[in-house]
């Protein structure tokens, strides 16, 4: 139900009107900014950083690095692009992912579509003029027919509000905000707090470094190794000589990468045990995400997911030489209901002497004060802390905007109780307003480029189709909002995602609403569906 508030008037003197205002220079809003050139549309994206790259800009914490291959995690979109551009790594890292992104913006003159140093505060959708008046923190403001939000679903960085931070008197590091500046830990006590993908690729580095390091954990987590290495030459030239191919199966993968080991079609409860460790010790040795796919029920049978848990706790205890440390470092929630971590040293960095690991499972993180923190009933001094505390996900960032629909309409009533939305591209009271990878999409589980290129893609349709009929707006129906809720609520259930507080669920963030956010179902049944809606005349969409 729309629910007619107190309407935030939009302002009067509109800068300029454009067809197109983007949030966000990460993947998303780079490609959206060159799509929208190519139709000849006005575009224009708004970037709170001084430069491009998103996800790949703030988080910069060592060991940073993708979690799919290289090969994989790259645009399509443009064939001169993905046969010039040499990875060095079978994972690249982000320092070379984020000179990717800076080189795509230089190669499609992308830069002067973007206002850098521009961080959007709210919108308001002026009902009368059919367009969306959108306001950055400094008081400038644009005046778009459409507006898409490109910001990202993992872009508001979680800080708990732990007792006494502010007291701590040495530095503090988040892994999403990590200084421009090298970071020096030589010969310091450092704590981090968190055990999540971030964490996961940090720790094996800052322990290197550190004099000590001590590990707060809450949830043990699984990791599989990434097995990183400088890309194989061959199979770069392999690849590049049917890229196009090799991207078309890609978007044939239930999670827009892989095709080159693909799952294996097989229960897990249908192989001999022989068989099963046979399956899962394969993968490991591949890397990566290669192990759930070892069989095609390891995310949707709880009693699958169990068999590869133990394999995984076994590959722990095997590595960490002290068992009371591997029997804390081994989780005992379902494998892959918090997305799995893919490191490189991990579990090993357990057995350098001057690492410890401190479970706040039990007994939580209490306080902090100017020498470190307490728990446990006992006292932790350190010199440097780094919050590996992930983030406030796939809404976060859309509510701390004063953004407003129809009638006035906030995002925050909208979103009372979790983020309503139609196939995760639009919101009903919302026209016009585009999201790319966000809530009610496959994105969270999807390759994110391969999500970006197809949202960024059915965008530029829908607009094309829009002008091309001459219609002003389109919106979500209440109606179709609420079918696919029920759809991405429905497709969670056929999972074991359920099974587990993760950022998924919104159970990270006190407060916030339990909802399942990503869509399960695979991206080529996304894609379709998404396809057959277009097809359709853009049915449980209202278009005027
Ligand atoms: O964040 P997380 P992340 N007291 O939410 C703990 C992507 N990503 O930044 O599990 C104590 O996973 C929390 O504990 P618990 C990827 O999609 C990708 O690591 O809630 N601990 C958890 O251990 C990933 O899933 C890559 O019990 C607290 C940790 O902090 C997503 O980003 C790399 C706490 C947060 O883990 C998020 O990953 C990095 C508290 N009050 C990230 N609050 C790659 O491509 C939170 N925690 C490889």
């Amino acid at each position: 139900m729309l629910q007619p508030m107190s309407a935030a008037k939009p302002p009067a003197a509109p800068a300029r009107a454009l067809d197109l205002l983007i949030v966000g220079a990460g993947f998303g809003g780079l490609y959206m900014l060159h799509k929208a050139r190519s139709m000849g549309l006005q575009a224009l994206v708004l970037e709170a950083a001084p430069s491009v790259g998103g996800t790949w800009y703030h988080n910069r914490y060592p060991g940073a690095r993708v979690d799919i291959q290289s090969m994989e995690y790259s645009y399509s979109f443009d064939e001169a692009l993905q046969q010039e551009w040499r990875w060095t790594e079978r994972y690249a890292g982000q320092p070379e992912l984020l000179r990717y992104a800076n080189h795509v913006a230089d190669r499609f003159g992308l830069r002067d579509g973007i206002l850098f140093d521009t961080r959007m505060q709210g919108a308001a959708f002026d009902e009368a003029a059919q367009q969306w008046v959108v306001r950055a923190a400094d008081g400038r403001q644009w005046r778009t027919r459409f507006l898409v939000m490109a910001s990202g679903p993992l872009s508001s960085p979680n800080r708990p509000d732990f007792p006494g931070l502010r007291d701590f008197a040495g530095p503090v590091f988040h892994t999403a905000d990590w200084p421009h500046e090298p970071v020096d830990f030589s010969g310091q006590r450092v704590a981090v707090v968190g055990t999540g993908s971030s964490a996961v690729q940090a720790i094996p580095i800052i322990a290197q470094q550190a004099g000590e390091l001590t590990v707060f954990q809450r949830t043990a987590a699984y990791a599989a190794p990434a097995r990183n290495a400088p890309l194989d030459p061959d199979f770069e030239a392999r690849i590049k000589a049917d890229y196009a191919n090799f991207r078309a199966r890609n978007r044939r993968m239930h999670g827009g990468f892989g095709n080159l080991l693909p799952p294996n079609p097989v229960s897990a409860l249908a192989a001999t045990p022989a068989q099963r460790e046979a399956a899962f010790e394969e993968r490991w040795q591949v890397g990566g995400f290669a192990i759930l796919g070892a069989f095609n029920d390891l995310l949707t049978s709880l009693e699958s997911n169990a068999l590869l848990a133990e394999f995984v706790r076994g590959k722990i205890r095997g590595t960490v030489s002290d068992a009371a440390t591997a029997a804390l470092l081994s989780p005992t929630h379902t494998i892959g209901c918090k997305r799995l971590c893919v490191d490189s040293g991990y579990y090993e960095t357990f057995n350098r002497p001057n690492v410890r690991l401190v479970d706040v499972s039990q007994r939580p993180i209490e306080r902090f004060d100017a020498r470190g923190l307490h728990t446990g009933g006992r006292h932790h001094d350190f010199d440097a802390l780094v919050l590996a505390t992930g983030f406030d996900a796939m809404t976060g960032t859309m509510l701390r905007l004063d953004l407003r629909g129809r009638a006035g309409l906030s995002i925050q009533d909208k979103w009372r109780a979790g983020p309503l939305n139609y196939l995760g591209l639009g919101i009903a009271g919302f026209p016009n307003l585009f999201n790319i990878a966000g809530p009610g999409s496959t994105s969270a589980f999807t390759n994110v480029i391969v999500a970006i290129e197809h949202h960024v893609d059915w965008i530029a349709e829908c607009i094309a189709h829009i002008d091309a009929q001459g219609h002003g707006t389109i919106e979500a129906t209440e109606a179709a909002e609420a079918a696919w809720t029920e759809h991405v609520n429905a497709a969670a259930r056929r999972t074991v995602f359920l099974s587990c507080n993760s950022w998924y669920l919104g159970a990270n963030i006190p407060g916030k609403p339990r909802m399942f956010m990503p869509l399960a179902d695979g991206f080529p049944r996304y894609a379709d569906h998404c396809a057959t809606v277009a097809r359709k005349g853009y049915e449980g969409f209202v278009l005027q």
